[in-house]
């Protein structure tokens, strides 16, 4: 059975990761735009770096909870039959065990040079330099899709979509487009749907099931 798991925000949020809108529209205090845009990038860089820079360095005290385990052990199970697409850019699903991860939204531990367009591994502030010759700090951005930009790996996602049997969305609002669409592409080629959220959101009557409460308690009660 072909299944894809597009995880949000929400499934990192009983790992002590701040969800993008829960905090009432404000991300860390910052207006969205002003932090997650190219343009916000152009104004002021330096900003964006530390927004970006504060988040990775959280990364080291937050552990991946039970439903990021419960996903890794459904991979044990099915293998290649199932793929994890991620909006979130912490590593919780790799270092609970996953493999087959799409990170539609880029990585916190990911840097991209502007200069040559190189990506990088990347573990420290963005104001060191990257190790390509001749480009300098100031040509380093967060490796991640800001509002305006395509997001990764979309044909590998929608290829995935159309042979899902099963499709689940695990804590996301379903507010940002392309993933929120992700449930109509499924359900039209004929995939059966589930929601898993603390609450129901925009997209909840499109699903064929939709089961409200915390991912770390209902993800392990769907996988086992
Ligand atoms: C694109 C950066 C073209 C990385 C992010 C008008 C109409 C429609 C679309 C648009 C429009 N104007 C502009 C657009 C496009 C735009 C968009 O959708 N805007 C919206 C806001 C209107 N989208 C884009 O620009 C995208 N690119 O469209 O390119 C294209 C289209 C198709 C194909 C190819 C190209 C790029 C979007 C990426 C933006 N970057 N982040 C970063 O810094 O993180 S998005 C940002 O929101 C987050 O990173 C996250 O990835 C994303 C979604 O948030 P969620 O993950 O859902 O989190 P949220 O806080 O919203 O919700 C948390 C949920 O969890 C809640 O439901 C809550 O109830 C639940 N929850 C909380 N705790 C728990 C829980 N559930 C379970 N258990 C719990 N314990």
């Amino acid at each position: 059975m072909n299944v894809v798991v597009l995880t949000g925000a929400g499934i990192s949020a009983e790992s002590g990761v701040p969800t993008f809108r829960d905090s009432d529209g404000l991300w860390e205090g910052h207006d969205v735009m002003e932090v997650a845009s190219p343009e916000g990038f152009r104004h002021n860089p330096s900003l964006v770096q530390r927004f970006y820079d504060l988040r990775r360095a959280h990364l080291a005290k937050v552990r991946p909870n039970a439903a990021h385990q419960a996903l890794a052990r459904l991979e044990r199970s099915l293998g290649d039959d199932l793929l994890v697409i991620t909006q979130n850019v912490d590593d919780l699903h790799e270092r609970a065990g996953s493999r087959n991860v799409l990170h539609m939204h880029g990585e916190l531990r990911s840097a991209l040079c502007l200069a040559c367009g190189e990506r990088f591994p990347w573990e420290r502030d963005l104001a060191h330099a990257p190790p390509c010759p001749g480009c300098t700090s100031a040509s380093l951005r967060p490796d991640v899709v800001w509002f305006g930009e395509m997001p990764y790996r979309m044909d590998e996602a929608l290829y995935a979509l159309q042979q899902a049997d099963l499709f689940v969305a695990v804590g996301t609002s379903a507010q940002v487009q392309p993933a929120a669409a992700f449930v109509h592409w499924a359900a039209e080629q004929g995939a059966r749907t589930m929601e898993i959220n603390l609450a129901s959101t925009l997209s909840s009557d499109d699903f064929d099931e939709s089961r409200q409460g915390p991912a770390g308690e209902l993800v392990p009660r769907w996988v086992d």
